[in-house]
């Protein structure tokens, strides 16, 4: 396959849409493609030297006249220039807002001086489902996704539902999420297990952004039940606006010394090693990736069934699914999993087997093809404007 220079756009936050475009690209350079990062900040795992990585920052403008700084303008800026100075092939950009939209106006500006770059778009959940439906935007991400000369969901149902909120008239591929498992699988961290539950508890695991969506305070309802019936630990990853909520439950239900919370940690994986459940009872979820990490490491998954969560989780095989809200049902479900040794076995070894559908050694070469289709398409300008 002929190496691409491919501009990657996206949050460079520990959010889901970040990690996949991230390793996305990392994934790519290994293969031999020059892959070019625009964005604000360096993406958390993009801190090390990597062959055929390149990374441009983009610096908002700051000026006494602008309460908000213009960062599209920004960013359509680099975009012109780093398509134009490091001859790029294509431009693929994560999240519709303002990725999309941004994207479009580079190109049409390329256009203006004979230069051609067409423009992938990868929809990643919230910007769509939160987002993307809230009327201010929603106009602006319709058009945006039109003007895409590629258009990806993380999963089927994310797709459809793009297709039922907005007036879509583009094709929408459907590319999962995807899971290294050179770095997410089960290794011995029988150290970590010992100061976890130093009496051989089970482990209860939840790692999110803490933000309403993921419903933590679920989590912590969830494992008070299941701690009335088995010994157990609570460990909660990751940092957000409802992490004060949390913490206040925690102490309400007098659960604080049976409860961590670990804050965002670079190593999850290790984590996950010792961890016997994960808890993702989230009120919308485009696909959850952090499900999927967890069952890389052979950790089955009590999840809500909503969103994407059933294309990952397979009921009754690598966990249980239950309507969200429905906390005595997931902790009877878990319960079920941590009090039969033979059970969970079974459903360790289920996840990791579901987790191996998604394994990003699979998943590159679908992005490469689908790259080399749209470069092959090349549908100059999506305006029927004369170039
Ligand atoms: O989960 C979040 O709130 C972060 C968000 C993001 O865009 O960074 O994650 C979304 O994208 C992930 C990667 O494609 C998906 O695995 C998550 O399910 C999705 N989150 C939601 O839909 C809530």
């Amino acid at each position: 396959m002929k190496s691409m220079k491919i501009g990657i756009v996206c949050y460079p936050t520990y959010g889901g849409s970040g990690v996949i475009a991230t390793e996305l690209g990392k994934g790519l350079a290994r293969r031999g493609h020059k892959v070019h990062f625009i964005t604000y900040r360096q993406p958390a795992r993009l801190l090390s030297f990597q062959e055929n990585v390149y990374y441009h920052e983009v610096r908002s403008a700051d000026y006494p006249l602008f309460e908000y700084p213009p960062y599209d303008t920004a960013l359509t800026s680099k975009l012109v220039d780093v398509v134009k100075y490091e001859n790029l092939d294509l431009l693929h950009v994560h999240y519709a807002i303002p990725h999309a939209t941004v994207a479009y106006m580079a190109k049409k500006i390329l256009l203006t001086e004979g230069r051609y770059v067409p423009t992938v778009t990868t929809l990643h959940g919230t910007d769509i489902t939160l987002v993307g439906s809230n009327r201010t935007f929603a106009p602006v991400v319709a058009f945006s996704i039109n003007k895409s000369d590629g258009v990806t969901a993380v999963s089927e149902n994310l797709r459809r539902q793009t297709y039922e909120f907005f007036d879509i008239n583009n094709d929408i591929e459907v590319i999962h999420n995807f899971i290294d498992f050179e770095r997410f699988r089960k290794v011995n961290k029988d150290h970590f297990k010992k100061a976890i539950a130093p009496n051989g508890e089970r482990i209860l695991v939840h790692t999110s952004n803490f933000r309403k969506v993921k419903r933590v305070q679920d989590v912590i309802k969830i494992f008070s039940q299941v701690y009335e019936k088995i010994p157990s630990k609570l460990l909660l990853i990751g940092d957000g606006p409802d992490r004060q909520n949390a913490e206040a439950l925690c102490r309400e239900m007098g659960l604080c010394d049976e409860i961590r919370f670990l804050g965002k940690q670079d190593a999850i994986e290790e984590l996950l090693a010792v961890s016997d459940l994960f808890i993702m009872p989230s009120e919308s979820e485009s696909f959850g990736l952090a499900a999927l990490e967890a069952m890389a490491c052979e950790v089955p998954v009590i999840s809500s069934n909503i969103g994407g969560l059933p294309e990952v989780n397979i009921h009754g095989e690598t966990g249980f699914l239950s309507e969200v809200g429905n906390i005595d049902e997931m902790a009877a479900n878990a319960i079920q999993l941590l009090e039969n040794e033979d059970i969970l076995n079974k459903f360790r070894v289920n996840a990791l087997e579901q987790a191996r559908k998604f394994d990003i050694e699979n998943v590159l070469p679908y992005y490469e093809r689908y790259y080399e289709y749209i470069l092959s398409t090349k549908i100059y300008d999506r305006d029927n404007v004369e170039v």
